[in-house]
């Protein structure tokens, strides 16, 4: 039977769009010249990169168009300096902005190529470690679409993510290898190479003109080198570069030693070198201190910088323009050392004053802080600082002078409030904290939900903001739709196009047009039959990679994020094991049968996170060969999740997990993803859920538990757990049996310390929480039991994900930071 067209199979506009003979006979050109095979004997793997190399052709244009237009228009640039890019896919992402997708699939049909195949077999570029990485690359798209002139600066890395793998039920780390059959997507710039150093000395150095300038002379020297990769935007709006850096040596070999003999020795500098962007660092939340991450944060941060220096100076010549055309924004701080390379190009290598050189940095940078995690917050040693990167540890020394001068005299801080202001931190051995670096160094600093902008201001930067009250603002999260639900989710994207119009492709805030509709009966059921396809393929996933039968019949309740205390896995894997209890204590009750579906990746060094993922397999294995669960319960937990797993699971969920303690999401985007794909989320008061409660409405969402200020009050109190333990017969018998272990009955201790916790301190409130959350799983039973009011909800999560675009998102950024966009002069 013929597909109906896709919705979002829009052409791009101008000359006519290609036909599939067209694309059929440029894919085979492209094996057969490019690649080098035949096509009687092509490979997958082959067939995949010739149509990524045809379709990148087709991107090619566009992209020589954009760069064209900004050089013409002089428009002023955004640079997104992230040390993750969690970019996924891109082959399907292109096709699909660029309006090719039935073509290129009867292209290759007409081949004896499915498109589908190939799209499974491109590895997902997962350069980051969460939230913040992928948040980047939702980013780089909305720009793109938005046509405004951007290049996001990053590392290539090797090694991207971990591969995860189970071994009895535990995380094991595996290295994933991206680049194993090359990358078609990118392109070496050997030409757009910079010289890094590291170490050595500073010395002053006095002009001919009398002035005293301070030099520093590195003792270890490297290259950047780029490699750019096309960002498409939606409709081929425009194309942006990726811009990531490599490191390679300057010398490859060193000849004298290979002469001599030596010749491992002689490619030493070339290893050295290639550590650097080897591989990325796999935690999210804890500031490891080591010394290669702070090289990988310097590397990439100089080379962007220089770049970005270079690229001006060639067009305007002079720096003195540079906030008015260069917008450069610190995903998080990362790299935020770059205020300092920054000042260091400009007053050491350009001769521009101090307070002017201050003056342009302040008006170029903005920095966003994605984390109020006191073990996240980034801060280096100064004795590190100072052996790797002398001349800037110089300039970090007077920043903070001026900072604290300023201080004093102008705001008449207290000796308390200087400390806490200080670049430098005096606890316990010197170190540099780099967020009071990025906050003096930047214009605009924003947190990501509104609730977390707040407590920025009121925990982490409350002196700061005192000093500063203009400088921090709100950029509410947001994802990109094209990925997140036009091409996981074809099937709805098609359905919503056939009762609104297709005008929500362009314009995401039409979807609330769903909103009339939400009660209607016919396109409930409609709505509920694309689900109900989503969840028979999730299911069928579930079987090939577990071996465990679901019921697309039940309630998938789903949870899969980094595995992190704060995130509380631990309080869900615990009600299932109440529920557990329950349906054996009461054969004769009737339950709404649920299907609970784990993923995300635990840091390799931490411990309790690591142990959540054995509890939700040792849990697991016990429920689901339990006859007396009569299959009304079940419990999955899918290895290695990433983003193209991700895309799977959210277009199959009924009921999205966002439950972290609250206070401690700073955003969240997976609570974005499900709304848009209509599911009903339960969840916490934190982070983006706050926003969310607001647009879907207090009837279209299951809220529970503490607020904020009341976490913050019993961690205050130093408030005992015991007592809401004591209250709770079932929360009690779940924690006894987990204790003592009912679950792990070849180590029946395993457990004993993680629920100890619990008893002891239970910073994360998995107890205090537990029977809110309990009480907000009954009331979702209820709702799915009526099946129209669930549906109703459904719809109306779709309807109202509109705010959540990062298109609205970029806007902000545009608008209010960056001061790019619609109404900047060209
Ligand atoms: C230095 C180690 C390290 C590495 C990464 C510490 C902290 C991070 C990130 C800031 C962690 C992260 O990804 N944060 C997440 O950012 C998302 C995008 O803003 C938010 O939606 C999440 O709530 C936040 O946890």
């Amino acid at each position: 039977m013929p597909q109906k067209p896709l919705v979002t199979d829009a052409p791009i506009p101008g000359p006519g769009a290609p036909t599939a003979e067209a694309l059929q006979a440029e894919i085979l050109e492209r094996l057969i010249y490019s690649v080098g095979k035949d096509p009687v004997v092509a490979r997958p793997h082959d067939w995949l990169e010739a149509t990524i190399l045809a379709v990148r052709d087709r991107v090619m244009d566009r992209w020589m168009e954009s760069s064209r237009e900004t050089w013409r228009t002089s428009k002023k640039r955004v640079y997104y300096l992230s040390l993750e890019f969690l970019i996924g896919r891109l082959m399907r992402d292109a096709i699909s902005n660029i309006g090719l997708m039935e073509p290129v699939r009867q292209a290759l049909k007409n081949l004896k190529v499915d498109l589908g195949d190939l799209i499974n077999l491109e590895p997902d570029a997962a350069l980051g470690n969460g939230g913040l990485g992928r948040l980047a690359a939702c980013f780089l798209e909305s720009m793109s679409t938005l046509k405004i002139p951007a290049y996001g600066y990053g590392i290539r890395y090797v090694h991207g993510l971990f591969r995860q793998e189970m071994s009895e039920g535990w995380q094991v780390e595996l290295p994933e290898d991206w680049l194993a059959h090359g990358n078609p997507w990118e392109f070496e710039r050997r030409e757009s190479a910079y010289e890094i150093g590291f170490g050595g000395h500073v010395e002053p150095v006095t002009d001919p003109d009398g002035t005293v300038r301070q030099e520093w002379r590195p003792n270890d020297h490297l290259l950047a080198v780029a490699y750019d990769t096309p960002i498409v935007g939606w409709r081929g709006a425009r194309v942006n570069t990726l811009r990531l850096w490599s490191a390679q040596p300057i010398d490859p070999i060193l000849l004298d030693k290979f002469n001599s003999g030596d010749h491992i020795g002689a490619l030493e500098e070339s290893a050295r070198a290639g550590a650097i962007t080897r591989v990325l660092y796999p935690a999210d939340s804890t500031a490891a201190g080591q010394e290669l991450r702070l090289r990988q944060e310097f590397f990439f941060s100089s080379a962007s910088l220089q770049d970005i220096v270079r690229r001006h100076l060639q067009h305007y010549g002079d720096l003195g323009s540079l906030p008015d055309k260069v917008a450069i924004q610190l995903n998080d701080t990362h790299p935020a050392i770059s205020i300092a390379e920054m000042m260091r190009i400009l007053v050491d290598l350009n001769g521009l004053k101090w307070a002017e050189a201050w003056r342009l940095t302040r008006g170029t940078f903005g920095y966003t802080n994605h984390t109020l995690l006191p073990e996240a917050l980034e801060s280096w040693p100064v004795s590190l600082m100072e052996r790797l990167l002398p001349r800037h540890m110089q300039i970090i020394y007077q920043i903070n002078a001026d900072v604290l001068a300023e201080a004093r005299q102008r705001a008449r801080f207290s000796d308390a409030q200087i400390a806490s202001v200080s670049l430098i931190d005096e606890h316990g051995g010197r170190r540099v904290r780099m967020g009071q670096l990025a906050f003096v160094g930047s214009h605009s600093i924003n947190g990501v939900s509104a609730l977390h902008t707040e407590l920025m201001k009121q925990t982490v930067f409350a002196d700061l903001h005192k000093l500063y009250p203009e400088r921090i603002n709100n950029k509410t999260n947001g994802i990109t739709p094209r990925r997140w639900l036009m091409q996981c989710n074809p099937e709805l994207t098609r359905l919503i196009g056939d009762r609104i119009g297709p005008g929500f492709l362009d314009d995401i805030n039409l979807l609330k047009g769903l909103d009339a509709h939400a009660d209607d009966p016919t396109f409930q059921d409609q709505f509920a039959a694309v689900k109900f396809a989503n969840k028979e393929r999730l299911a069928r996933l579930i079987k090939t990679r577990l071996n465990v039968t679901v019921s697309p019949d039940a309630l998938f309740d789903v949870q899969i994020k980094r595995i992190h205390e704060y995130k509380r896995q631990l309080l869900n894997i615990i009600q299932a094991v109440a529920m557990y209890d329950e349906i054996r204590a009461h054969p004769e009750r009737d339950f709404v049968p649920r299907v609970k579906v784990f993923a995300g990746k635990a840091a390799p060094g931490y411990w309790n996170a690591k142990l959540i993922i054995k509890l939700i397999n040792d849990v697991a294995k016990v429920i689901n060969n339990d006859p007396a669960v009569r299959g009304l319960l079940k419990v999955v937990f899918l290895p290695n999740y990433n983003v193209s797993l991700a895309e799977m699971i959210v277009p199959a969920a009924d009921l999205s997990e966002q439950i972290s303690t609250a206070g401690m999401e700073a955003s969240g985007t997976g609570n974005m993803k499900f709304m848009a794909n209509g599911a009903v989320t339960i969840g916490t008061m934190d982070g983006a859920n706050v926003e969310m409660h607001k647009e879907v409405g207090a009837d279209n969402i299951v809220i529970f538990g503490m607020s904020a200020e009341e976490v913050n009050e019993k961690r205050a109190r130093g408030e005992v757990p015991r007592t809401a333990i004591d209250k709770s017969p079932r929360l009690k018998e779940a924690l006894e049996s987990v204790a003592s272990g009912v679950f792990s009955p070849d180590d029946p201790n395993r457990y004993r310390d993680l629920i100890g916790g619990l008893y002891d301190h239970d910073w994360f409130m998995v107890a205090r929480d537990f029977d809110a959350y309990e009480a907000a799983q009954e009331r979702v039973n209820e709702l799915w039991l009526d099946r129209k009011r669930w549906y109703g909800m459904a719809v109306r999560n779709t309807a109202r994900v509109g705010f959540f675009s990062s298109d609205r998102t970029i806007s902000q950024y545009a608008a209010e930071i960056w001061g790019v966009g619609e109404q900047q002069a060209s």
